[in-house]
């Protein structure tokens, strides 16, 4: 149990004692010039565990989307991605104002375009067209609630991306959370992509950090990019470090988090004036439609926080609640009784 319940987000997860010890330990050393051992073992495991021939280490998740998309790219082209994807919608713009890229959002139900929908957006071959440069995909889904698509949807997408010779990056920021929640190695979602981000900042509870994984070509030019972007960091296994802890130590309980979510999806959906889509709560992240709207929806974010409780409000009438190690199950049921008291009044 926890003086205050943070549900904001999985980003706000501490680091661990093992990772603190593992970090004050660990060897470093200039990591522009490849010479940070940590970084590397962190590269290495990561590429592993993701069955692709190598990692990069970059500083966020919005950082590894923004290198994956541009090395993939030339300025002009078009990368066809979900319309509510975080690649569109949280990342400032950075692929078209860095990279010169037009977006191409398409609208879908779960988050994740069908393959019809990928050989509709992709351009044909004409004068007046841009080129489609890259597909992106997002799993877990963060703004359709940690909705998980399975390795046989992204390869079915992706065989008509390639037939059309058009990459394919997958923002796994929370791939991890899928892969335990469907009970598929990671990797199976990685093999028929041609790039992937995972971020160790979330569930995960490092400190910071994402996780680039590649071709050994890919990631040579991503390298140049990072470097490129601010992104050289010098003695970085200091973080890196804290990465390792989370991809030996912290994958497995994931599990707990997406049972503490179901847990509380399945009491929000109980109560007066809330409305939960249960079918979306696959994962650690539960989104609460608030029927009465914005005033309603700011009472209970602010009930909440009176009660130490923080929720995320998504837009003018939907919370968005995250569970993660540092949420237990006393916590969970905190927070549902937070909510069943402000709604109690309705
Ligand atoms: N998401 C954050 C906010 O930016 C919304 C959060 O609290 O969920 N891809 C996906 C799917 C993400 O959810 C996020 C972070 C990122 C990329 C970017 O990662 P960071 O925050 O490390 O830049």
């Amino acid at each position: 149990m926890h003086d205050i319940v943070d549900l904001r987000s999985d980003t706000l997860t501490l680091p661990t004692p093992e990772m603190r010890e593992a970090m004050a330990r660990a060897e470093v050393g200039d990591d522009v010039w490849g010479e940070d051992p940590t970084v590397r073992r962190l590269e290495a495991l990561a590429a592993q565990r993701l069955g692709k021939p190598a990692g990069l280490f970059v500083s966020s998740g919005t950082q590894g989307n923004l290198v994956s998309v541009v090395t993939h790219t030339r300025p002009g082209q078009e990368v066809v991605l979900d319309f509510d994807s975080h690649v569109f919608n949280n990342e400032v713009a950075g692929a078209p104002v860095i990279g010169q890229l037009q977006m191409r959002p398409t609208k879908t139900e779960r988050g994740f375009l069908s393959p019809e929908q990928v050989r509709e957006a992709l351009r044909p071959a004409n004068i007046h067209l841009p080129q489609t440069g890259l597909v992106c995909v997002e799993n877990t889904h963060n703004r359709h609630g940690g909705t998980c698509c399975t390795p046989e949807e992204i390869a079915a997408v992706a065989a008509v991306a390639h037939e059309a010779g058009v990459p394919v990056h997958l923002d796994g920021a929370r791939l991890f959370n899928a892969a335990v929640a469907l009970k598929r190695p990671a990797a199976d979602f990685a093999r028929h992509v041609d790039s992937v981000t995972f971020c160790v900042s979330k569930g995960l509870a490092a400190p910071v950090g994402s996780v680039i994984c590649g071709s050994a070509e890919f990631i040579e030019r991503a390298r140049r990019w990072r470097k490129m972007l601010g992104g050289g960091m010098r003695q970085v296994g200091i973080l890196a470090a804290a990465g390792i802890v989370s991809l030996e130590r912290m994958v497995e309980r994931l599990a707990e988090d997406h049972a503490n979510a179901r847990r509380l999806g399945e009491g929000l959906a109980k109560l007066p004036g809330l409305r939960v889509d249960l079918a979306t709560v696959q994962t650690n992240i539960v989104i609460v439609r608030i029927e009465r709207g914005p005033a309603a929806t700011d009472e209970l974010v602010k009930g909440c926080a009176a009660r130490k409780v923080k929720v995320h409000a998504m837009g003018p009438a939907a919370i968005r609640c995250v569970t993660h190690k540092d949420v237990d199950a006393e916590d969970t049921s905190r927070a549902l009784e937070a909510f069943r008291e402000l709604t109690s009044r309705w």
